[in-house]
């Protein structure tokens, strides 16, 4: 797999081909996002979700959201998944760097892929995607201007919620001026910011429990170059906490003075998950890549099937070192 991250030359005629598809759309739109949902795949499938419902249309959205975004949607407006798509409909896929990482229901008949991963394959009838894109919210904005919805707090609080963790809360290399502009405007659309602010940070007791055990994973290698840390079932299950509560451990280890990247490894049933994180010119998605993986130059991960962490850490080490090397920083 490669990655093509270049801007997308045809950005708003793809747009305005996707707003005036689903605006002529008469059967259901079935909204979908990527596996393991993040606060993008929630908030840009819902905030469109809610969207083509003030436009009248008939939607569907699926989604099984992680704890900490549970406050968003209401009970009312889940559907479960799909094992067959209905009659007419056309499938939205929003976020998921590949077809097969989009969870919810068949990608199958008339799809529109709109993703900000550079290594998306481009599937779909209809797709748009541009990796220079800070969230896919932000795309959906676009969208949601084009369709002409009018906007109103319960549409521009999910849109926002996309951008500000796929920004890292307007703090990741990702957040422009356009970033602020737009997220400006949805504030001015009635988003309750510092209320939204607060509860996306809310976490359980469990989770600082189990904090404690994956702080005392944590090493150093290539002189601090590299940080990691890890988390075994066994300490999910010690904590009481759920898997998901271990989700941004890789922010924080991030944070390590001298680090320029940061990976922290899951792990799982059936194998491995490592999510990575870099800066100073060093490329995640290219280690995420050596690895089977995926995503972004400064975020990305992979999933090593098979392995237990034994086996993963000099696997990982050995991409990482590569990278290293690649950019100048090792010799
Ligand atoms: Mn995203």
């Amino acid at each position: 797999m490669s990655a093509n991250n270049a801007p997308e030359p045809r950005y708003w005629e793809k747009l305005r081909l996707i707003a005036a598809t689903l605006k002529a759309v008469e059967g259901p739109v079935v909204i979908i996002a990527h596996e393991d949902p993040d606060g993008d795949a929630l908030g840009s499938t819902l905030g469109l979700y809610r969207a083509l419902k003030k436009l009248g249309k008939e939607a569907i959205w699926i989604m099984d959201p992680p704890r900490f975004l549970r406050f968003l949607p209401k009970e009312e407006e889940y559907h479960p998944p799909l094992e067959r798509l209905p009659e007419n409909a056309t499938l939205v896929v929003l976020d998921a760097g590949d077809r097969d990482r989009a969870v919810g229901a068949p990608v199958e008949g008339f799809v529109i892929n709109i993703d900000h991963h550079g290594s998306n394959s481009r599937f779909g009838q209809l797709h748009l995607v541009d990796p220079t894109r800070p969230a896919v919210a932000m795309m959906v904005k676009d969208l949601i201007d084009l369709l002409e919805v009018p906007w109103d707090p319960e549409i521009a609080t999910p849109v926002l919620t996309g951008i500000m963790t796929d920004t890292g809360f307007f703090k990741n290399t990702n957040t422009t001026p356009e970033v602020f502009r737009v997220a400006a405007e949805l504030v001015e659309h009635g988003v309750a910011y510092a209320e939204l602010a607060d509860r996306l940070s809310w976490r359980p007791p469990e989770y600082f429990k189990l904090t404690s055990l994956v702080l005392g994973t944590v090493a150093f290698h290539f002189g601090g170059l590299l940080v990691t840390a890890h988390v075994t079932r066994s300490m999910v299950e010690e904590a009481g906490a759920a898997e998901e509560d271990s989700d941004d451990f890789v922010g924080l280890l991030k944070t390590a003075e001298g680090s320029v990247v940061a990976v922290f490894f899951k792990e799982r049933e059936d194998g491995v998950k490592v999510s990575i994180r870099s800066k100073n010119g060093v490329s995640a998605q290219r280690i995420a890549l050596a690895l089977g993986g995926g995503g972004h130059v400064p975020a990305a991960g992979a999933t090593l099937p098979g392995l237990d962490l034994e086996a993963a850490y000099p696997k990982v080490l050995a991409a990482v070192e590569a990278e290293l090397r690649r950019v100048g920083l090792l010799p």
